[in-house]
């Protein structure tokens, strides 16, 4: 039988299979009524598919996708769904984007044109929806894939991933119009290479995005977290320990990531890119060979191993020990053991030259450590879980390495904030095996692994001890509150809806 992976998108045409029964089951039937009533009132007409997929918590592994490493999150149930009419080729040519939280989300009108640059200085949240829309022609393209000549697209959106929390609402958009699209053309591709286009097309964005989120949407499986590895993609089951749950709290402080990409997320890739760099070239490489085929940490882990092997290690850390300097590094530090200006070596990355023109300093060492421990710490939790350990030693393991891993975001990759860390302390303090920030950082959720039966009354403490004081200060509304704190279950992944 073929992997789930290599499947195309599944099409339901009720919205059971996607979200069970009960209250999720009474929630999505009245979001795809409003979605429906909103399309009909804005567009004159009923769209023709629907497509949703669902934000994500990454449970371990953070900021080791972009570096070629295995992470392993699970879907949420909160998700963006896409409702979509493909014009005729006799209506007007172009794309025209509503929201049902048209408040916050004005119409975005753009061309119908596949080649169209996306304007990066004006941030707008229709550009998620061109990047699925570059991608799908430029995937058909490459595989010779007739879809027709251009036309225009009616959308509306209806998303309830919370924005700028970490829980890739952005991937959610994307991966979801990208589905609708495809629908649309009435073409399905296998889920692994969907999973692979989203995340390149998401690049357009001006991030330069690892690939976990939109992994994780595709591919989700209810009731799974999934090991997600890369080169090639393949998502692997994971069975969560049945007396734990995951409580996600929101720090309340937002994450802009394409707006601070060059101080905060493309920095640290670019980091990491020097950091390779640097060790490959004391490791022997060439500088000028060193350049042209580094491009992660990953690629240069075997020549640390090996380095680490003729001290009698198989750890990679040593060679970050012997050969990064923990002293961060100026550009001129670096130039001289590369040879070569920075600005050359990423003369063919816009994003990565705002990077060089912001920072002042490189971190490698710290960011490299990170990085290869991290990496160890996610095949670590997995072996944990399939191992035969009680329940109860199973759970406190996660929980140390859900602890471990915070620690190193926050110290060696510095990408934790104030606001972050009380959230995190104040669930560990009330009883959680581990708590960690997830997804990119500087802001954002925190998710904490919760004894099953404790979980009502920690999410209680969490209120009162974290949000009571910014209600108080009009930061948020009690109302809201199940918004920004809530227990979740591994949910299903990307689907098509057609009625
Ligand atoms: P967020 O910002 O949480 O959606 C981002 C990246 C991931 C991964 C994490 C850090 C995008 C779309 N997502 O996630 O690929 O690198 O940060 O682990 O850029």
């Amino acid at each position: 039988m073929a992997r789930h992976e290599e499947l195309p998108v599944p099409i339901f045409t009720s919205l059971e299979p996607v979200y069970g029964t009960g209250s999720q089951l009474e929630e999505a039937e009245l979001r795809f009524n409003q979605l429906k009533s909103e399309f009909i009132e804005f567009f004159g007409h009923s769209p023709d598919i629907y497509a949703r997929s669902p934000g994500r918590v990454n449970l371990i592994g953070e900021h080791i996708d972009y570096e070629g490493y295995s992470v392993l999150p699970m879907a949420i149930r909160q998700d963006s769904i896409v409702a979509i009419r493909k014009h005729d080729v006799s209506e007007e040519k172009v794309i025209r984007i509503a929201n049902v939280n048209s408040d916050k989300y004005s119409v975005c009108t753009y061309p119908a044109d596949p080649d169209q640059e996306i304007d990066l200085k004006n941030h707008r949240w229709g550009h998620y929806f061109i990047c699925g829309y570059k991608g799908f022609y430029e995937y058909a393209k490459s595989k010779a894939i007739d879809v027709g000549e251009p036309v225009g697209l009616d959308i509306v959106v209806d998303g309830i991933v919370p924005t700028g929390s970490g829980l890739s609402s952005s991937a959610a958009l994307v991966c979801s119009s990208t589905i609708a699209i495809m629908a649309a053309f009435d073409v399905n591709f296998p889920k692994k290479e969907l999973a692979q286009l989203t995340c390149e097309c998401e690049r357009h964005i001006g991030t330069q995005s690892g690939g976990m989120d939109q992994a994780i949407s595709v591919m989700a499986q209810s009731g799974f977290a999934e090991l997600i590895d890369f080169n090639p993609i393949r998502a692997t089951d994971v069975q969560l320990p049945a007396g734990g749950t995951f409580v996600i709290a929101h720090s309340l402080a937002e994450s802009q990531k394409a707006v601070t990409a060059a101080t905060n997320y493309n920095n640290r890739v670019v980091e990491c890119r020097l950091a390779a760099i640097i060790l490959a070239t004391k490791l022997g490489m060439k500088p000028q060979e060193a350049i042209n085929t580094i491009k992660t940490l990953s690629d240069v882990e075997g020549l640390c191993v090996s380095f680490a092997a003729s001290h009698g290690s198989s750890d990679p850390l040593l060679a970050i020990k012997e050969f990064l300097n923990e002293e961060p590094y100026s550009a001129e530090d670096i130039e001289k053991i590369t040879e070569e200006k920075l600005e050359a070596i990423f003369a063919n990355s816009p994003s990565s030259l705002d990077v060089l023109r912001a920072a002042k300093y490189f971190k490698l060492h710290q960011r490299a450590a990170h990085v290869y421990s991290e990496a160890k710490r996610v095949h670590s939790f997995k072996d944990t879980v399939s191992s035969n350990s009680s329940e109860e030693d199973m759970l406190k393991k996660l929980g140390n390495l859900m602890n471990d891993s915070h620690y190193s975001c926050s110290v060696l990759y510095e990408c934790s904030c104030p606001e972050l860390e009380e959230l995190v302390k104040i669930c560990r303090d009330n009883g959680a095996f581990g708590a960690r920030l997830t997804g990119a950082g500087w802001g954002g959720c925190a998710v904490a692994l919760v004894k099953e039966n404790a979980v009502p009354q920690f999410i209680l403490n969490l209120k009162e001890q974290f949000f009571q004081s910014r209600i108080d200060k009009g930061l948020i509304n009690k109302k809201d509150l199940g918004l920004y704190v809530f227990a979740s279950k591994p949910s299903s992944g990307a689907a098509i809806v057609k009625f």
